[in-house]
């Protein structure tokens, strides 16, 4: 019986397959590269890998803008390099989540090329368009997340057409019933060749509002100037009607219904909102008719991690969505490294950087590990000559984009471009991280890999860890310390995130210390001796 809850507390690789590994030598990472290197994530002891977008594509967005949702993309490799990497991965006992990218396609792909012919060919109303207003600007006051209006005059059609993202990344228009149709086709198609799940791209940008009405300014005490840069006006629009629209819900059941036909399939969802993300999560997750788990964007904020706001984050989801399930990423392809963003600010970073693991794969929830999170790589600093995202070119050097998480994969300390290509990488290999390739770390006893490993076989070990509830305790203070709790085991977990030494009472009853997890905190007849940025975990009566 294929075990149709899996996904429940799963960790969740991310791959970004132009970074990971190159067997082609030119520069850029390939299907085969992740199939060679499986025996590595197996190594990790993942319950899955989800790779970003491989399918054809003018790379604007470097995947996420599709034109062609049947096939691989020629840098990648070729469906059969596809279904092989399956193979391999179930063998190895990996599940494959691909990353569906359907809010929108790109500017070439062969529905938008019809679609811009005029207003009447079979296509003409796939994607969003639109009237300019009398004097000729666009329709309304939607923006681009990239930037700019989100609304680009087509000469040909003489409309606008709507993009959230880049302009050619054209939304499609889920109005349209064909369209609707059209995607879970795609999604059938993929469901055929085996694969176990999918990340969803931008679920909450799906619908539109078909009356196009304006945004209203975000109210002042909603505000978040760090989640994105202050210089993007985007942050400054309560956006209801461009996107979070409640349709996107009917359209979500329609997905679930076909993964329902298939043994075993999950989705997680990205949620793509800074204000509303938890509201939009639960609403997309409860009532296991929509998507299996989402993520929001809480953790990937530069906002500082302390215990009262861990608390805050995953009470306020236990609260809305009681039911439904959360996926906690600390880092993915879009956010600085945790290293640069949050352990680089601590007394001792290294030390930091060890206790996120620790701290991330005992939250309630399911996690996403990005490639390089487990070598503890830092955000690589590219020169403006050298930057690729289009996001980073936009806003520069306000926001220095996204490459500097984006770097290629570190494998060999002194190989050829870290033995990630044999040619000349897409993007620098930064020097710095050199010393934290995977064979530099592999047999080194406590690097940070190894630190990965053992808490990963920890959280295994300990179904309590894996699905558990949760009940905090301490959350005031520079402690935090809850209960997770699963049949009848109870685990108790207790984090220090400052650099001092603290002491925290013992909680009642039988304390029974657990080791092999990679952290020091000690208990004392009396008391639990938390050094500096250091854990504690016990099985409980
Ligand atoms: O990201 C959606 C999203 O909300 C991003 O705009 C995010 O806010 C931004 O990257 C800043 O961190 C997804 C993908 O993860 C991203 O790589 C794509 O560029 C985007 O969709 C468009 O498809």
């Amino acid at each position: 019986q294929p075990d149709r809850d899996w996904w429940r507390g799963a960790v969740i690789y991310q791959v970004y397959p132009r970074s990971y590994r190159d067997t082609s030598g030119d520069g850029v990472g390939d299907l085969r590269g992740i199939t060679e290197k499986l025996p590595y994530i197996a190594s990790l002891d993942v319950d899955a890998i989800w790779i970003s977008p491989f399918f054809p594509s003018p790379m604007k967005d470097f995947g996420y803008d599709v034109s062609n949702y049947y096939g691989v993309d020629e840098i990648f490799g070729t469906l059969q390099d596809f279904d092989h990497l399956v193979t391999e991965a179930h063998r190895l006992g990996i599940r494959v989540m691909i990353d569906l990218v359907i809010s929108h396609s790109s500017d070439q792909h062969p529905w938008f090329i019809e679609s811009r012919k005029s207003r009447d060919n079979p296509r003409a109303d796939w994607y969003v368009w639109a009237e300019a207003k009398p004097d000729g600007t666009p329709p309304n006051n939607w923006l681009s997340v990239f930037g700019g209006s989100a609304w680009t005059w087509d000469t040909r059609r003489r409309q606008y057409y709507l993009h959230n993202f880049l302009a050619s990344q054209p939304d499609l228009n889920f109005h349209n019933s064909q369209v609707q149709d059209a995607l879970l086709d795609v999604t059938r198609f993929w469901l055929e060749r085996g694969v176990d799940g999918f990340r969803l791209d931008t679920i909450n940008f799906y619908f539109h509002d078909r009356e196009l009405r304006d945004n209203p300014p975000l109210p002042p005490e909603r505000r978040n100037a760090k989640v994105t840069p202050a210089v993007n006006p985007y942050n400054y629009q309560d956006h209801v009607y461009d996107k979070n629209r409640p349709e996107n819900l009917d359209f979500l059941r329609r997905l679930r219904t076909l993964m329902e036909e298939y043994p075993a399939i999950a989705a997680v969802g990205e949620v793509g909102e800074a204000q509303r993300g938890l509201e939009l999560v639960a609403a997309y997750t409860t009532g296991g008719d929509k998507m299996h788990k989402c993520y929001a964007f809480e953790f990937l904020s530069p906002d500082m991690l302390s215990p009262e706001r861990i608390a805050s984050i995953l009470g306020e989801f236990e609260k809305v969505a009681p039911e439904g399930w959360a996926c906690w990423a600390f880092s993915n392809h879009d956010v600085v490294r945790p290293a640069t963003r949050w352990a680089s600010q601590a007394a001792d970073p290294e030390k930091y950087l060890r206790l996120l693991p620790g701290l991330l794969l005992s939250l309630r929830g399911s996690v996403c590990i990005y490639q390089g999170e487990e070598l503890g790589l830092t955000e690589a600093d590219i020169a403006y000559e050298d930057l690729q995202d289009p996001y980073g070119i936009q806003f520069w050097p306000d926001f220095k984009g996204r490459d500097g998480c984006r770097t290629p994969m570190v494998w060999e300390k002194d190989g050829r471009a870290a033995g990630f290509t044999e040619g000349n990488p897409w993007l620098p290999v930064p020097r710095e991280h050199l010393p934290l390739a995977v064979d530099a770390q592999e047999h080194v006893l406590g690097s940070m890999l190894n630190h990965y490993r053992r808490l990963l076989a920890f959280r295994r070990n300990h179904p309590a860890l894996v699905r558990g509830d949760i009940a905090f305790m301490r959350t005031d203070g520079p402690v935090l310390s809850f209960v997770r709790r699963h049949g009848n085991e109870a685990i108790f977990c207790a984090f220090n995130l400052s650099e001092t030494e603290q002491f925290i009472a013992p909680p009642k009853g039988q304390v029974e210390p657990l080791e092999h997890h990679g952290f020091s905190g000690l208990l004392h007849p009396d008391r639990i001796e938390l050094p500096p940025y250091d854990a504690f975990f016990a099985r409980i009566g």
